[in-house]
């Protein structure tokens, strides 16, 4: 299989710049393509998977490469936005395994290069929310997790997913710090994880994942507060309990398990009705769901959204 990010050469041979297509070409594209159309040149001999399309947010103008990768959220690497641009330097993307295990019938870890052969690559022009009320619209390139899912064959007491990342304090010196409990854990419900907009990422703006972004692989699930998609991950576990994540631990009044967009439902500190997308001045109205309630809300159907946060 041909894949555009990892060629037919191993990643550890080739640098970014061979990797991906004319940046330059693809800017002009991203400015004014229809979804299908993006797909059709950038990856002109993948089968794209079902499911990209305008609907997911590709008509919103897209953050500048400069913010998306200097102003990030990364406590690896400290707590200020620009900490992570200038430190994350240390971490060594290669040699990188992914495991897979819990409950599953085929535990297996896979190495990175390995990896980016699974499946398709896609791109996907997605919107980032931080609970911090601002937000980037990103494009991402990856595939939906679910594939990697099916790969490993979840048991039927898989109920819930946790993704784990590198924990090595000389690679990221942030962890000599006790602000979060290390390694940085995340979840998700198993029916949210096998979600088709719940994507494994590889890279963004058409290049590798700069390591500031959560290199070499990383979540991305766009209804969902922004520190759900954890980074520079090692370890996906399915379990039958309800993961605790490093955030919950951190702040259980502040930070759901849920975590889901919402502008009905305050952070303790803050509003969260109205967010501030990075390069714009004034602030606009937060979506449901972050702008993916047709796709999503189905999923918490019946569910007390104040009380689940
Ligand atoms: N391992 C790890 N993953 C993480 C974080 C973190 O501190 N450590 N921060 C989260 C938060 S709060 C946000 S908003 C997003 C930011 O992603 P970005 O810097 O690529 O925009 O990453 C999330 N993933
Ligand atoms: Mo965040």
């Amino acid at each position: 299989m041909k894949n555009p990010v990892a060629g037919n050469i191993p990643a550890s041979e080739i640098t970014p710049r061979e990797l991906f297509y004319n940046r330059r070409r693809f800017m002009q594209m991203a400015a004014g393509a229809s979804a299908a159309f993006l797909a059709s040149k950038v990856f002109a001999t993948e089968k794209l998977s079902a499911g990209t399309s305008s609907a997911y947010g590709l008509t919103d103008k897209l953050t500048p490469l400069e913010d998306v990768t200097r102003y990030n959220n990364f406590y690896e690497f400290g707590t200020g936005k620009e900490d992570p641009a200038r430190l994350a330097g240390s971490l060594k993307t290669r040699p990188w395994t992914l495991s897979l295990e819990g409950e599953v019938h085929k535990p297996k870890t896979f190495d990175i290069d390995e990896l980016l052969k699974l499946a398709p690559m896609e791109e996907r022009i997605y919107r980032l929310r931080c609970v911090e009320a601002w937000s980037m619209v990103i494009p991402w390139i990856g595939f939906p997790l679910s594939e990697l899912l099916k790969k490993v064959e979840p048991t039927s007491k898989a109920k819930f997913v946790e993704f784990i990342t590198l924990h090595d304090p000389e690679q990221m010196p942030g962890q000599k710090t006790t602000v979060l409990e290390w390694p940085y854990r995340e979840g998700l419900r198993i029916d949210e994880a096998m979600h088709p907009l719940t994507l494994l990422t590889f890279g963004l703006y058409g290049e590798m994942l700069p390591n500031q972004n959560g290199a070499p692989l990383r979540m991305v699930i766009p209804w969902k507060y922004g520190f759900k998609s954890a980074k520079s991950i090692v370890k996906i576990r399915l379990t039958e309990q309800q993961p605790v994540t490093s955030w919950m631990k951190a702040g259980p009044n502040e930070y759901g398990f849920y975590a889901n967009v919402n502008p009905a439902v305050d952070h303790p500190r803050w509003s969260q009705a109205k967010e501030r997308r990075i390069g714009e001045f004034f602030k606009r109205p937060t979506l449901a769901f972050n702008g993916y309630a047709d796709q999503v809300a189905p999923l918490y159907a019946g569910m007390d959204l104040s009380k689940y946060f």
